[in-house]
């Protein structure tokens, strides 16, 4: 067997699935070493296990819009792999969301979840619902049918969903009264609750935070820090809220965020005030970005449909956190960002950065994460509620902090120590799909053929 033979195998098995298929190339190319060292695992044939779901799960949503007319939707939820803990993960509501989509973020968060040192498996799920323009009170009706089918496949000791894109307080509020009014049970089974009804503190902020931390300590390596860098952050959820917020609190200088509408160019930088500002303009008023370039008197730049490159990623800058979603950097994105001198490249969102564009920017020195090393702060976070929550108690936000920094930082390394002991130290690309690989593939191997 070679890497290719794999692929070609995963590509006749899940035609028309780009972006599973792409998740899955970088994972086996990377991987292939550990194969090699291990020929119990080839013939366990536990990589090619590991690309097939344990269950994938598909759903009709039916629900009333406001003015009574009937709305359908398809609600999805992806078990991908049960072999270190239940199943864990986000779920997304936007009209792109797919069985291709979902199986990439499923299959890339059974690894991230491997990596953060808590028990749990991988799993995904969401609808291809968009919550953007729709009331309250259409957003609960939604939550309220998904809920009503998704039910029956989660629980607290079985599947743990959360947030994702689209998927916020707001939304696992209802979807939380929803489960625990079906199941006549109060329990820990979603993540990312209300302060005061078995939230945890740190939660919301997490992956933002932990994303930051992770781009500290790869600094650190290299005896710098992020005090006084330029960093460009896409995106303006929360991911990119709280990854602004972490980049001000160290020093450093956040000078752009986006929506789908397009991006602002902040050359004085965000302040605590700006970003409130923001917060408040995103999460309570849904509104649009532009609306924070008319205030602040800054750029605002109108994203192009099909755009070839993102000029958010032509603004000359030390530090790059892609915090909105897939493949919004590309080769050409890449260059430009290199041509102007980038130190370091952090994902927030989920694979948003190309094959070709990753190759460009470790080929050329810069300091690259890959999101299931980097973003794993949310899920960990999400592990420690599961864990309050079986405790039947809640820790202190600096109790939360403290642990989330722990995490980040061990991630950090076992990220370095996979890479060094496989021949490419400093890749943390490879060090974290080598790494998270070896931790459910020994699990797998000791669980049997099931
Ligand atoms: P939110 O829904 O809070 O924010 C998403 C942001 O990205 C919004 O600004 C949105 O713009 C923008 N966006 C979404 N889709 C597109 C698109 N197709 N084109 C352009 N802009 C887009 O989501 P999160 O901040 O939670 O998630 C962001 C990324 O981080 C995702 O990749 C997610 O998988 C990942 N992630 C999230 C974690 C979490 O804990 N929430 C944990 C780990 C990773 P608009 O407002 O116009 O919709
Ligand atoms: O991609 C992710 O890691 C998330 N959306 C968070 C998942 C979780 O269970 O907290």
């Amino acid at each position: 067997m070679t890497p290719q033979e794999i692929l070609s195998l995963v590509k006749q098995r899940n035609p028309n699935e780009p972006e599973f298929l792409q998740a899955a190339e970088e994972v086996i190319v990377s991987v292939w070493p550990v194969l090699e060292r291990n020929p119990e695992f080839v013939r366990l044939r536990l990589l090619e296990r590991m690309l097939e779901p344990e269950r994938l799960i598909s759903f009709r949503v039916n629900w009333l819009d406001d003015q009574g007319n009937v709305q359908i939707n398809r609600g999805y939820r992806v078990q991908m792999n049960s072999a270190i803990g239940p199943y864990k993960g986000g779920l997304r509501f936007h009209p792109t969301v797919t069985p291709s989509v979902l199986k990439f973020l499923a299959f890339e968060q059974v690894l991230k979840n491997a990596l953060t040192g808590i028990p749990m498996g991988g799993g995904k799920g969401g609808s291809d619902f968009d919550p953007k323009g729709k009331s309250d009170d259409e957003v609960m009706k939604f939550c309220q049918a998904f809920m009503g089918e998704l039910a029956r496949h989660i629980g607290h000791r079985l599947d743990v969903p959360a947030g994702d894109i689209g998927v916020g307080g707001r939304e696992i509020g209802y979807l939380f009264g929803a489960y625990k009014k079906i199941k006549n049970e109060f329990t820990g089974v979603l993540t990312g609750k209300g302060i005061g009804w078995g939230g945890s503190l740190i939660r919301t902020e997490a992956t933002g935070y932990g994303l930051i931390y992770f781009a500290e300590y790869m600094l650190q390596e290299k005896k710098d820090s992020i005090k006084g860098k330029t960093c460009l952050v896409s995106g303006s959820g929360n991911v990119a809220q709280h990854a602004i917020e972490k980049v001000i609190q160290l020093g450093g200088k956040a000078v752009t965020a986006s929506d789908s509408t397009g991006f602002i160019h902040d050359e004085a930088g965000f302040t605590q005030e700006k970003l409130d500002f923001l917060k408040d303009l995103k999460n309570k008023r849904r509104g649009r970005i532009k609306e924070y370039a008319d205030k602040y008197k800054c750029e605002f730049h109108a994203l192009a449909i099909n755009h070839e490159e993102n000029p958010l990623w032509n603004i000359p800058a030390d530090c790059a956190f892609p915090c909105a979603t897939q493949n919004e950097i590309n080769e050409k994105d890449a260059r430009n960002l290199l041509k102007n001198g980038l130190k370091l490249l952090g994902e927030g969102a989920n694979m948003p950065t190309t094959i070709e564009a990753i190759n460009v920017l470790i080929d050329n020195g810069v300091l690259y994460s890959p999101g299931k090393a980097s973003n794993a702060g949310g899920v960990a976070t999400s592990g420690l509620e599961m864990t309050q929550n079986y405790m039947g108690s809640n820790w202190t936000s600096d109790e939360v902090d403290s642990r989330l920094h722990g995490i980040m930082k061990n991630i950090h390394d076992t990220c370095l120590a996979a890479a060094k002991e496989y021949g490419k130290p400093g890749n943390y690309l490879i060090g974290a799909n080598i790494a998270g690989f070896l931790k459910v593939a020994k699990a797998m191997q000791a669980q049997g053929v099931v």
